[in-house]
């Protein structure tokens, strides 16, 4: 069997974002559209008609709508490429936070993830690509401007003839000399697991009678959650709902905020609520905590965490540092001051926490879009960050809401919210955000609708690991305490242009911690609005989505 070359010409816009490669599924089904996103792919890695002999690719996705005919297309040119072994997720499934540690334990060079995350799926919805490297984590951003440019100039790909191979269950199968290895997308993830936290402590809340409640959303963390929570951790059957990964979610939207995740709110605010709420996204690297009539703030949870870490075996001698994206609120820099550790601040993206986690800098990282994680891995982890609240609660006897609050009279409250705007014309989300950069100099020392600004700038990042440097990651306004509004726009989005206005106010006093967030950050609110005038710009009276 050889590989043979196919002509084609190059599509326009296979730009990856902030993780990936996002369009609609339709855009993908076009011919040669995937295989020339994955030919600048293995160009860029082995060289422009290079070998990947000897190497090992790990393979899966979140079982969206156009998953196993990706899946199989890859898997013919990876063989055409020359891979020695391609590990796949049974049924073409594996979670983002498991494709991770599959290429971390099995030693492979990289893994193709088939996601688009958070995005809805079926055929009228998104899909996505991306590469991770050899740490497991994302392709920094030198390998996906390089893949980008290489799909701009190609004239042909590589791949094979032959026949799909049968992913439906473990075995080895060769595809010409490639082998085909077909894993269960859960064993090593649930491995890595139990090394990391106190299962006994777990089971031991279960069986005295915890309630849970995880929707899967329809997503791939439904597999990975049964097998863990209700399997090895003694839940009763039925804790993990919407378990099922369906090729649409089942018309849901599989992002887990309380918008998106309205249901398990809803149980979670009634008499008789469980003790504790959660939900993943459509690849399972996101994670909402709630708790009884108590919803908690991604920034909030990643604060309680660090705070609490050496109560759980895997972070017993304690953190190297934290790192949080830079719209991630301020709580968990708060938390690094008294515990006399590093707080490092990056751009929007799991790819900016690789470096920092490699060299051992940091140890917990989290994003306010709802993305927790560690060093055990170099993706988000919704269902780690669960875990990681069980046996918090587990061990400290506490409820959800206790350890929010005793964060808060620590530290005061960083009340917060993001409101977006999704689905502007481009050309006005782009000249909303150019006329806000235009003004970057003259705002500070400005009153205005009230509020005295103190700063503002385009949030800049050097990496402190290799120097690498990222510009025009976010317009930042800030007010002298420490309060501020921060501008950007998605790099997720499949249609139009996403706005996201992010909101923080510190508030110490114990007394104001129960008010509405909204209401709180109202002044912010209006500050938003006069300085990048929203409405004019989105023709939106209102966020289409706030959490
Ligand atoms: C969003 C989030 C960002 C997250 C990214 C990928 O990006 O804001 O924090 O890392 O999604 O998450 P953006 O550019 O749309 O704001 V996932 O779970 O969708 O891969
Ligand atoms: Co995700």
């Amino acid at each position: 069997m050889n590989a043979i070359p196919i002509a084609t010409k190059p599509f326009f816009g296979q730009k990856p974002g902030t993780s990936g490669l996002r369009k609609k599924v339709t855009v993908f089904q076009q011919p040669h559209y995937l295989e020339n996103f994955v030919q600048a792919l293995f160009d860029v890695l082995h060289g422009i008609g290079g070998s990947a002999a000897g190497q090992t690719l790990v393979l899966g996705g979140d079982g969206r709508f156009h998953n196993r005919v990706a899946v199989q297309t890859i898997l013919r040119m990876a063989a055409a490429r020359g891979y020695t072994r391609v590990l796949v997720g049974r049924d073409g499934i594996l979670s983002t936070p498991a494709v991770s540690a599959v290429i971390r334990r099995h030693q492979a060079s990289g893994g193709i993830v088939l996601s688009a995350s958070h995005n809805p799926g079926g055929p009228d919805g998104d899909f996505g690509i991306k590469y991770n490297v050899t740490n497991g984590g994302p392709a920094p951003e030198k390998i996906t401007d390089a893949v980008y440019a290489r799909t701009q100039e190609l004239t042909s790909y590589q791949t094979m003839e032959t026949a799909d191979v049968p992913i439906g269950a473990c075995g080895v199968f060769m595809l010409g000399q490639m082998q085909v290895e077909v894993i269960d997308p859960v064993a090593d993830y649930a491995d890595l697991m139990r090394d990391l936290f106190d299962f006994d402590a777990i089971r031991a809340l279960f069986a005295g009678g915890f309630r849970l409640r995880f929707d899967a959303m329809c997503a791939v963390g439904g597999p990975y959650a049964k097998a863990i929570i209700e399997g090895e951790l003694g839940a009763p059957a039925g804790t993990v709902v919407n378990a099922d990964p369906l090729e649409d979610f089942g018309g849901l939207h599989p992002d887990p905020n309380p918008v998106n995740a309205e249901d398990l709110i809803a149980h979670m605010m009634r008499a008789d609520a469980p003790d504790m709420g959660a939900a993943s996204d459509g690849d399972a690297d996101r994670n909402m905590i709630v708790g009884r009539g108590f919803v908690v703030s991604p920034s909030d949870s990643l604060a309680v965490l660090a705070a609490h870490a050496q109560r759980v075996p895997g972070y017993r001698d304690g953190l190297a540092g934290v790192a949080r994206s830079m719209p991630t609120s301020t709580a968990v820099d708060r938390v690094a001051k008294r515990l006399g550790i590093d707080c490092f601040e990056t751009p929007t993206g799991w790819k900016f926490f690789g470096n920092l986690l490699d060299a051992g800098r940091a140890t917990l990282c989290g994003e306010e879009s709802y993305g927790t994680g560690s060093s055990h891995v170099r993706e988000k982890d919704g269902l780690w960050a669960v875990l990681f609240w069980l046996n918090l609660l587990a061990v400290t006897g506490k409820t959800v809401e206790q350890l929010v609050r005793e964060l808060w009279s620590t530290d005061g409250r960083c009340f917060y919210s993001r409101h977006d705007y999704e689905g502007i014309p481009t050309e006005q989300a782009d000249a909303l955000m150019a006329q806000l950069r235009a003004r970057l100099t003259d705002l500070p020392g400005q009153r205005i609708a009230g509020v005295q600004v103190a700063a503002a700038d385009d949030f800049a990042y050097v990496d402190p690991v290799d120097g690498s440097e990222s510009r025009k990651q976010g317009v930042r306004i800030m007010l002298a305490d420490g309060s501020r509004v921060v501008f950007r726009l998605s790099g997720t989005g499949t249609e139009g242009a996403t706005l996201r206005v992010y909101l923080e106010q510190h508030e110490p006093d114990v007394s104001r911690h129960s008010l509405p967030a909204q209401t709180v950050l109202a002044p912010l609110i209006a500050l938003a609005e006069a300085v990048a005038e929203i409405r004019r710009y989105t023709g939106m009276d209102s966020p289409s989505v706030c959490t």
